[in-house]
């Protein structure tokens, strides 16, 4: 047979590092994933995910032909009825009726279309981003101190730091090759301090010289009280100050107020915590700010970036190799979709819509008809718009607005309202995808091909490796197509993805001469040839001129005068929940290592749904003690705006009186488990950023009449019960389920109907077995096909307690004699089937008591041993915290045994 294995240079699709990849295509189709060596982001490496994404090309739930109101249709009737629709919309009602709410995981050139179609030809500024509810608040700030919406720092500051602050980041999860490289470099340079600010104890805060868990939202007080202790230690770098900043005195008589006894009472962190903070930032020159979501989803969001951004202006920290602010931006095109001003109050090119002579320019570029001369909606309130009919006509691309937004049912109520939805996806099964009245197969990541910028602002090239599956297409073109049949042909002729760059390059430098930090003039004369090729470079990369090292370093700005702006910050009065009696908790939310967001695509991957296979509640032990609570029982929380049915999980990781859930679980994997549905839809004022991590909450016990736990080789159906939820494991599927109390006893009919609720009816082939405990009342029915299992249902009056990962590993398993099936439905593994556990490194598929035996029989002393005998951690490295906290938390044990 012809040998076509052939490897390709790409980028990874998920978070803002923007790893290098290369993709090898076998001949049974199959691919395999390794990291770039010779990418400057990641050199090689890979996280978990990253690892994963072979797992993740299946077109088992892709979305492959254009739908017009639930029937196939060919892409000339869709692409038509939305032009008609949308043309329409907009010559009854003008052009604010109509708008698009696309996504940071498009890539630069679909990005660019959209807007230039929405902010150009439409005539509207009614187009905005997932963005906003992720760095909204970071371009707030960033434009309110720099006059431009730019990142100074570069990766390699981490590695030529002295001190690294991580504020709001939970690096070791979400940035897990960033997170490598820091520990690298600590490696290197030993001396090299870690900082951890988060009200949580994250795995991140376990490799910490110091946590400092803050009392939610109160970043602002803390570095107030920062920059107060630089000033009276004598730490002003005045030349910098006097030469290029401006605002400093207003800003510093605000600080003064945060005395050490302020900060630390509206911190709750301990003066001696506070004052090591202070003292290592005071003498340590080469200090990196690292921050992401807990600074900026947050009703003080843009404060926060920039009480950050004071403390880094004070000291002239900023714009030199290893010192600076640096955000982390979350998604993988997060920061081409600043570029191209995706955001609903921006211009293409870091041009601003206030702006008249930018305006003029962006108009004359693209020689078009109109220009929105008006911010448009930003995301929360252009779903208020919806649900008030003032948008008529919506386009979502790339995003699940059900799920993620604040307030995420009045979202679907909202969408459910709308006149005409139209939703470009590449997964058919979405939570938002129901309300759509037009869908459109997009090509997925291996499909479609163009550029993506890193946090570091590194364009690289995402390309193509895999054929387009179905009728799926680009974005791009699809958004081009729609745009020529609303009349705008030529504007929107291009022959393919490199055209589009090329124009995007052009207009950055279009009338630039250096006024304009975004600049990449010198990529505007691309051939297609040099485009594919094209190697990541980080901007600014000007056509004429030096390109700048570095942004800031020659002290100049973006503002008017041309000088840095110390912005006064000062903390809003407080949301407080505490002092809300119906909700008495702060509901903290985020990531977990091995998901994507919605997990559209992870949930596809067996081994990155070993780590976490369901939603959860973390809590405190006192607060869980206070409302009887017990491990691994399910909890009800609940807000003004909705409610989720969780698992609970108690830990001392989290402050008494917060609890945190993951935004993952969407309603195709858990029945309750939309948390978006709960956070209240509060928004900070400068940035209209969510304040995604701090709702009031109640927190209840959720009364469970059963419990289940459920395994098949099929993917079962939806079960009707109160909760459920699914997840993929190697061989099937596994799920969890509990129905609330009602009089009802549990019967054996009752496993039997859910059985065939979830499996269907068995077949002739097949042979059910089933196990019932009056006294204990444990039922668990097993189905067999010749010698093998195929699907099992395990029911109790308490959460189920067997082990989930032999369970799972059981429908590998080629022969099941009669003994094992017996030891299966008494729940206990059989001597030569030991048990994993729960997966704790998901790159080599090892589980928790795999470790635990090889700590225990001896064999490994430090992380780098388990590496090496079980290879557990020893590639992507975002297990290493917990592999470390094992066998701290074991070795101890065992040393304290041999002492009594
Ligand atoms: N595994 C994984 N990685 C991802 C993603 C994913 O879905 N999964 N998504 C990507 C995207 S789009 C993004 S935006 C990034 C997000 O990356 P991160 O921002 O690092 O992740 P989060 O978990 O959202 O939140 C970070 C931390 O903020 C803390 N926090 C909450 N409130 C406060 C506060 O008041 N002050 C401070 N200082 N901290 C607080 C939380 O406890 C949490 O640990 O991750 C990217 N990477
Ligand atoms: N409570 C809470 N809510 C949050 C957050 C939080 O921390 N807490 N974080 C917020 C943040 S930072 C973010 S970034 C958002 C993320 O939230 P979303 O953007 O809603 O989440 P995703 O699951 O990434 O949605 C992407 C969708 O695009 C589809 N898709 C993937 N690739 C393509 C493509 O190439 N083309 C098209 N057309 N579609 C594609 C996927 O199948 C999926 O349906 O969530 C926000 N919401
Ligand atoms: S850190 Fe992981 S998820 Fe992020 S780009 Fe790299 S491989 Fe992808
Ligand atoms: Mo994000």
């Amino acid at each position: 047979m012809m040998q076509t294995e052939k490897t390709f240079r790409t980028t990874c699709p998920y978070c803002g590092v923007g790893c290098g990849v290369l993709a090898t295509r076998h001949d049974d189709h199959s691919v395999t994933i390794q990291g770039d060596p010779d990418h400057p982001a990641n050199y090689g490496r890979l996280c978990s995910k990253g690892t994963a994404l072979g797992e993740t090309f299946g077109l088992e739930e892709r979305l492959l032909f254009p739908e017009i109101e639930g029937q196939r249709c060919d892409w000339e009737r869709a692409l038509r009825r939305v032009a008609d629709r949308f043309s329409q919309t907009i010559a009854a009602h003008g052009p604010n009726s109509v708008a698009f709410y696309v996504s940071g995981q498009i890539l630069t050139e679909d990005y660019y279309v959209a807007n230039k179609l929405m902010k150009g030809y439409i005539g509207s500024a009614n187009i905005d981003t997932n963005s906003r509810l992720c760095m909204a608040s970071s371009v707030a700030g960033h434009k309110r101190a720099f006059g431009s919406d730019t990142v100074p720092g570069q990766y390699e500051d981490l590695e030529h730091a002295d001190l690294v602050i991580l504020t709001g980041s939970h690096l070791a999860w979400c940035h897990p090759v960033l997170f490598q490289r820091l520990l690298a470099a600590r490696t290197t340079n030993p001396a090299l301090k870690i900082v951890v600010i988060d009200p949580r104890r994250t795995t991140t805060a376990d490799i910490a010289d110091l946590h400092l868990p803050l009392a939610p939202d109160s970043d602002v007080a803390l570095f107030n009280g920062l920059l107060r202790a630089l000033a009276q230690a004598g730490k002003a770098d005045h030349s910098f100050i006097r030469n290029h900043t401006e605002g400093l005195d207003d800003c510093l008589a605000e600080a003064n107020h945060y005395s050490l006894d302020v900060t630390h009472h509206l911190t709750g962190l301990s003066k001696e915590a506070l004052e090591t903070f202070f003292d290592w930032f005071l003498k340590t020159e080469k200090t990196v700010t690292l921050y992401s979501q807990g600074v900026n989803q947050s009703e003080r969001g843009t404060d926060k970036v920039n009480a950050i951004l004071n403390c880094h202006l004070f000291t002239g920290r900023i714009g030199k190799l290893g010192m600076g602010p640096f955000s982390a931006t979350g998604q993988p095109n997060a920061m081409g979709g600043r570029e191209v001003g995706g955001l609903a109050n921006q211009l293409a090119a870091h041009m601003e819509l206030g702006n008249p002579q930018h305006r003029r320019l962006v108009q004359s570029f693209w020689q078009s008809p109109r220009l929105a001369d008006a911010p448009g909606l930003k995301a929360v309130d252009l779903f208020k718009a919806v649900a008030k009919g003032d948008v008529k006509a919506l386009w979502i691309m790339a995003t699940n607005p059900v799920d993620s937004l604040p307030d995420a049912d009045a979202v679907k109520a909202a969408l459910q309202a709308c006149p005409f939805v139209v939703i470009s996806d590449v997964s058919a099964q979405t939570d938002s995808l129901p309300f759509a009245h037009v869908k459109l197969p997009a090509a997925a990541y291996g499909e479609k091909s163009g550029t993506v910028t890193n946090s570091e602002r590194c364009i690289s090239r995402q390309r193509s490796f895999l054929p387009l599956p179905g009728d799926a297409k680009p974005d791009w073109w699809i958004i081009s197509q729609v745009a020529q049949r609303m009349g705008w042909k030529e504007a929107f002729d291009y022959p393919d993805e490199a055209a589009i760059f090329r124009e995007h390059a052009a207009l950055s430098a279009y009338e630039n001469h250096n006024t304009r930090d975004f600049d990449i003039g010198a990529l505007r004369n691309l051939s297609r040839t040099a485009y594919d090729q094209l190697a990541p470079v980080i901007w600014p990369c000007p056509e004429k001129g030096a390109r700048k090292a570095r942004f800031f370093a020659d002290g100049h700005f973006y503002t008017k005068t041309g000088r840095a702006k110390f912005i006064t910050t000062a903390p809003l009065p407080s949301l407080n929940a505490a002092h809300d009696p119906q909700h008495p908790f702060i509901f903290n939310t985020g990531r977990v290592r091995d998901h994507w967001h919605t997990m559209t695509r992870t949930g596809q991957s067996e081994r990155l749904s070993g780590h976490y296979g369901e939603p959860f509640l973390e809590i405190h032990p006192k607060d869980a003690a206070a409302l009887d609570l017990k491990d691994a029982s399910l909890t009800e929380i609940s807000s003004d705006y909705g409610h989720a049915l969780l698992r609970v999980l108690i830990t001392e990781r989290q402050r008494p009186g917060s609890v945190f859930a993951p935004l993952h679980w969407s309603a195709q994997y858990a029945a309750q488990g939309r948390i978006g549905s709960v956070i209240a839809p509060v928004t900070d004022p400068f940035s209209g950023q969510p304040a995604s991590k701090m709702s009031p909450v109640a927190v209840k016990a959720f009364a469970a009449a059963w419990y289940g736990f459920a395994i098949s080789v099929e993917k079962p159906a939806q079960p009707k019960t109160s909760y459920w939820a699914l997840a993929k494991t190697k061989g099937g599927w596994r799920m969890e389920l509990a129905e609330a109390q009602t009089d009802k006893q549990k019967t054996r009919t009752d496993g039997v109907s859910l059985m065939e609720q979830l499996f269907g009816p068995d077949t002739a082939t097949e042979e059910t077995l089933s196990y019932y405990d009056q006294t204990a009342q444990l039922y668990r029915l097993a189905r067999f096909r010749e010698h093998r299992l195929t699907a099992a249902l395990f029911l109790a009056p308490a959460p189920v307690a067997v082990s989930r990962s032999w369970a799972c590993h059981s429908l590998t398993v080629d022969c099941f004699s009669p003994q094992d099936r017996l030891h299966f439905l008494a729940g206990r593994p059989g001597s030569n089937r030991p048990d994993p556990g729960q997966t704790l490194c998901a790159c080599f598929d090892v589980g928790i008591n795999q470790v635990l035996q090889a700590i225990k029989d001896g064999h490994v002393h430090s992380v780098e041993e388990i590496g090496q005998k079980i290879q557990a951690g020893s590639n992507c490295g975002s297990c290493r915290p917990e592999l470390k906290r094992l066998l701290d938390a074991n070795t101890t044990i065992k040393h304290l045994k041999s002492v009594s």
